[in-house]
């Protein structure tokens, strides 16, 4: 079996998917908790200038699955199915409410020492994200979020703040989550709002810039504090793009397609900006501004290990009246591959590319990888107080014996966390209704049910998966 001995088996949430309790201790408000659910939300999450004009009927976040409450029955279960690590995001406005204060908030950080506490109890690591669509809304209302240079240094603050203080607990940290969702939907990855007639790429890229440098100085200080035990990782939302075809044009276009992507992690993992991005930004009519030192810092904190999440891949098509066909209405456009099916939300099923996605990435940094989501979201029917959900069981047998084959072909891969390993709300719907879990929690989209959890066929599943070490799927 080519996974090693202390594999690290998990499953993955974030604070605002799920911790709910979005006003208790002191917290403040995040971006995400104006943003409505069901149709509404797309509308709100590309107009963020309505949406925080609106007062919706709903906010999914503010009670989300009550994690913040019911934590330690679930991490029981977790360790019921065997978990190794727990991955969870830390609530930026539960420590800095506003998020430009001096001083951080005591009951935010109790919450976090007592989770971390819990995790350990059952030799779990806790594997922490410091910045999952959660930025305060403050900073967004008051800054105009991650266009202003300014959020690095109240990021930074959070950061040093957080990593010393859980300095003995948490080893693996990611930075951003997902940090090229910046370019795919600005609001949830930076904050972002767009003035009428601003270059958009040159505010994305911009505040690409300030977080990547954001990212270098928490390495630093990761470094500067525990130099010896901590890993720090970035986290991309992956997935190879296809050509549509094998016409040259296409492959060039997949390829340029794919480096976009990259673009932050070539930054986080190499330390510098690639050489394809001068002629990148120059085509998109973008010019960085940097400051004295800026490069020196990402040139001297790179990451430890690149993270992801893998849902699907995606085609792309040189030809702009074919890529008209490309879906609309989820975060990452692709055209419809006629060798996949795909999930209930249009997401397309892709196991294999799950290899490619760990080989390319393998190849181009030579970083240990740790897969940090994949999973598929699906209706379920609770019937006799479970879920038959082979559906769910087939997706993750098919991914995880390619991201087998993948280590069999050399990848060094550290992990692998399952996501929504309990049911959460879903990020892009914002709905209950869309579930990843072992785990369903009696709640429905309008956030009424019992709360109750149930355990899902695939959780003796996942449970002998671990025990395993994957040789039984
Ligand atoms: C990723 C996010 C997660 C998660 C997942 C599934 O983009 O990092 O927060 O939600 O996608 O997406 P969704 O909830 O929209 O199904």
């Amino acid at each position: 079996m080519p996974l090693q001995k202390d594999f690290l088996w998990g499953g993955a949430i974030a604070a605002n998917q799920a911790e709910g309790a979005y006003k208790k201790d002191g917290k403040g408000m995040a971006l995400v908790d104006v943003l409505p659910a069901g149709n509404e939300r797309w509308e709100a999450l590309f107009h963020p200038k309505v949406a925080l004009s609106t007062t919706y009927s709903h906010y999914p976040s503010h009670e989300a699955i009550d994690f913040y409450h019911t934590y330690k029955e679930d991490i029981k279960l977790f360790a019921e199915m065997g978990f190794k690590v727990f991955r969870t995001s830390i609530s930026w406005p539960r420590i800095f409410p506003k998020g430009d204060e001096l001083e951080p908030n005591e009951a935010g950080l109790r919450f976090y020492d007592e989770l971390f506490d819990e995790c350990r109890k059952y030799g779990m690591e806790p594997l922490v994200t410091l910045n999952h669509f959660d930025t305060p809304l403050y900073l967004v209302e008051e800054y105009g979020g991650w266009r202003n240079r300014k959020l690095i240094e109240f990021y930074e603050r959070y950061a040093k703040v957080v990593l010393k203080r859980y300095k003995n607990k948490v080893k693996y940290w990611l930075t951003f989550n997902e940090i090229n969702m910046l370019l795919h939907i600005p609001f949830f990855g930076g904050g972002l709002i767009f003035d009428d007639n601003e270059n958009i790429d040159q505010v994305k890229f911009q505040a690409a810039h300030h977080q990547l440098v954001a990212s270098s100085l928490a390495t630093k200080a990761a470094k500067e504090i525990n130099e010896e035990h901590f890993m720090i990782g970035c986290m991309l939302a992956a997935g190879e793009i296809y050509p549509h075809t094998c016409h040259p044009n296409d492959l060039l276009k997949s390829v340029k397609e794919n480096q976009k992507q990259y673009f932050f992690i070539d930054v986080q993992s190499r330390g510098e900006y690639p050489s394809y991005s001068n002629r990148m930004f120059k085509e998109l009519g973008v010019v960085i501004e940097m400051q004295e030192g800026d490069k020196e810092i990402l040139k001297q904190y790179p990451v430890d290990f690149i993270s992801f999440s893998y849902y699907s891949s995606r085609v792309t098509s040189a030809d702009p009246e074919t890529n008209k066909n490309s879906s609309q209405g989820n975060a990452m456009e692709t055209l419809k591959n006629p060798y996949l099916k795909s999930s209930e939300w249009g997401w397309q099923i892709d196991p294999v590319g799950l290899r490619v996605t760990m080989n390319q990435l393998y190849d181009r940094y030579q970083k240990p990888l740790f897969i940090v989501e994949n999973g598929l979201g699906a209706v379920d029917k609770l019937e006799n107080e479970t879920i038959e959900d082979n559906y769910r069981i087939e997706y993750m047998r098919e991914h995880i014996k390619e991201m087998i084959e993948a280590v069999d072909d050399g990848v060094d891969l550290l992990g692998y966390t399952s996501w929504g390993c309990i049911d959460l709300v879903s990020a892009g719907t914002g709905e209950m209704k869309k579930r990843y879990g072992f785990i369903y929690v009696d709640r429905d989209n309008e956030g009424k049910g019992t709360g109750k959890r149930y355990k899902k066929k695939s959780f003796d599943w996942y449970k002998k998966v671990i025990e395993t070490n994957g040789e039984q799927l």
